[in-house]
């Protein structure tokens, strides 16, 4: 076999290096993503309801690193990257209420394995801007053929209303090149201490639904497929069917 030129062995080995940095990240999201799904699917199944509405989750593309390293002045090193930036991997949770967000962070934090490492409250303490959202940063063990490797997670966790309102910002400051005029960042604000009071209201009416229905047991008037069949029928049905079945023999 004719000798590989010494620069494409290089290249060869950079490009398995990188590789394999991404993809201790995609490995790490996928872990917090594995977490969250159990977490959402045995408080479901515990209490007929979940903090968690919906999760979803981001990989930083090779631009947008150098891109974040170069502005943080990192040194420009897979091993400076790693320490450095904290969101390569990213995962956003969104929630019905307030509470939630603290309620899934707390149970993130409790996990045995998941070391966190900072806590950001922009909730208690939203940006001038008027962002809002839970920021925690997380480091998970990753089991490789090999080696087992810390990764750091970013977890976003906010109420539905603040992710609404972060969605457009973010649309907004990139089509403005992340100039937006004067008029439009008060409206931004304004929007935002809206979706705040928003989000108060519908917990505190929420809150109030719960406590009616502990005293009611209220129905929801939904049947889960799993359940038919399951389940007794209420008496009033019962009777119903059967005097149909008389009347018709
Ligand atoms: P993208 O496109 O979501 O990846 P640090 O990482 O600690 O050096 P940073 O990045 O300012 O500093 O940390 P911070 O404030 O915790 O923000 C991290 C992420 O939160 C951002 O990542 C955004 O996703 C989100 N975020 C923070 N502030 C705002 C805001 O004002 N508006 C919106 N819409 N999102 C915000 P990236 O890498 O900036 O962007």
């Amino acid at each position: 076999m004719a000798d590989v030129p010494r620069e494409l062995t290089d290249l060869r080995k950079l490009t398995d290096e990188f590789t394999r940095f991404m993809l201790s990240y995609k490995f790490g999201i996928d872990e917090v993503m594995t977490k969250l799904n159990i977490l959402k699917e045995e408080f479901h199944h515990r209490h007929d309801y979940s903090p968690i509405e919906h999760v979803s989750s981001r990989l930083k593309s090779p631009e947008s690193i150098m891109e974040k390293a170069n502005r943080k002045g990192c040194e420009l090193t897979l091993d400076g990257i790693r320490s450095e930036l904290h969101d390569i991997a990213g995962i956003r949770v969104t929630c019905s209420f307030i509470s939630d967000t603290y309620k899934v962070s707390e149970m993130i934090s409790a996990q045995q394995d998941v070391t966190v490492l900072e806590v950001r409250d922009y909730i208690r303490e939203p940006k001038s801007n008027g962002y809002q959202s839970l920021h925690m940063i997380i480091e998970v063990p990753v089991f490789m053929s090999d080696r087992v490797e810390r990764v750091k997670v970013e977890v976003q966790i906010r109420t539905i209303a603040m992710d609404f309102w972060a969605s457009l910002e973010h649309k907004i400051y990139y089509k403005y090149h992340r100039s937006v005029p004067e008029t439009l960042l008060d409206e931004l604000r304004q929007a935002a201490e809206a979706a705040s009071r928003l989000d108060v209201k519908m917990e505190r009416l929420h809150d109030e639904v719960v406590a009616l229905s502990d005293v009611a047991g209220a129905d929801d008037g939904v049947i889960e497929p799993a359940e038919i069949g399951r389940s007794d029928l209420p008496d009033a049905l019962v009777r119903m069917l059967s005097a149909a079945r008389i009347e018709r023999s």
